[in-house]
């Protein structure tokens, strides 16, 4: 043999053995899942993404990996979102709200009293509808894969107690980066300013804003009763949050893997709406040991609320589409005939 074999031999075995141990290589490294989230991880947005990390790394047989990323640290919702969609990050979760500007159906959830009770948002988010809506985000680069629950959301402010509907005059509230959530806080009165979760916090600390919304639960784990005296059990509407795969991952992913994530997200799903309204049932007590207080609203100034809101919906119903909107009435009134 001579010497030019003998280096052409080595080459090859040497070549071989590295393609060898690439495809090894890639076959023991999980695969790697970045998943952002808003709230802070001591939060029932934290507990449910471990439930869900926990439950990918199982059913996969550790082949893929969960990496949770809170607090806003990937950026809030919107940023996530893009990310998802140009396959910079593989998932997240987060408000269906913040959602709107890139799928239109989803501003069906941000209608206010639209849903009663935790069955209706169950029946209605799990049934069609909530199916449908969720289908929609696949032409815009996003897989839908269950709905959270953000809950009930309720008022805060720093200013004043707010027990009727005037008392919202020249409260610069904070709302989500979402129209109809403007609109229904302009129309109330209020002085309602757009703004990211992740700015939030800061902003009522810095007095930029003297209130906002959200349910018990968020209101507790981002300690929002540390710069806020008052809340108002308002229940203007039921927020969901929603799990969201990159269509561009997804797409490169087996069936089995597809599966894996599918049935994680609903164990999470269910983990989490359990979460949630376990603590949501004890949040109001401690909030007011935190030093909050709390006024409910009479039922005739929820009516006034609800009243003063109803123009909102054509104009959600005409964003949406009025099929959906009437399909949505209809599953609803099947949902509450239902014992
Ligand atoms: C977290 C947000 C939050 C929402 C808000 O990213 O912005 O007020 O309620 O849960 O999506």
């Amino acid at each position: 043999m001579n010497q030019f074999r003998r280096t052409l031999l080595a080459l090859t075995a040497a070549s071989l053995a590295f393609g060898a141990s690439l495809a090894q290589a890639q076959d023991i490294k999980p695969r790697l899942i970045r998943f952002g989230y808003g709230l802070a991880e001591a939060s029932n947005q934290g507990r449910a993404t471990k439930v869900l990390a926990e439950n990918v790394e199982k059913l996969s047989g550790g082949k893929m990996k969960l990496r949770a990323i809170g607090g806003a640290a990937l950026g809030p919702d919107t940023q996530m979102q893009q990310a998802l969609i140009g396959g910079a990050q593989e998932m997240m979760v987060g408000s269906t709200a913040t959602l709107v500007g890139i799928t239109k159906e989803m501003a069906l959830w941000d209608t206010p009293f639209l849903i009663n009770n935790t069955k209706e948002a169950d029946a209605l988010l799990d049934g069609p509808i909530g199916d449908k809506v969720k289908a929609k985000l696949e032409e815009k680069g996003l897989v839908g894969l269950v709905y959270w629950e953000n809950g009930f959301r309720n008022l805060t402010n720093n200013k004043k107690p707010v027990a009727k509907l005037e008392d919202l005059d020249g409260i610069k509230l904070r709302v989500m980066q979402n129209a109809v959530y403007l609109d229904s806080f302009k129309t109330l009165g209020a002085n309602a300013i757009p703004l990211p979760y992740s700015e939030l916090f800061t902003a009522l600390e810095t007095k930029a804003v003297d209130g906002q919304e959200n349910p018990y639960n968020t209101i507790l784990s981002a300690k929002f009763y540390e710069v806020q005296k008052y809340l108002t059990v308002t229940n203007h509407v039921y927020a969901p949050w929603i799990v969201l795969v990159s269509k561009k991952y997804w797409d490169g992913l087996s069936k089995d893997e597809r599966a894996v994530l599918q049935k994680a997200a609903a164990i999470s799903r269910d983990f989490e709406r359990k979460d949630t309204r376990e603590e949501a049932s004890k949040a109001l007590g401690e909030l007011k040991a935190k030093g909050m207080q709390v006024t409910e609203l009479s039922a005739a100034e929820t009516g006034r609320m609800r009243d003063k809101l109803t123009h909102i919906n054509a104009g959600i119903a005409t964003n949406v589409g009025m099929e959906l909107w009437n399909e949505t009435q209809a599953e609803l009134a099947k949902i509450r005939a239902k014992k």
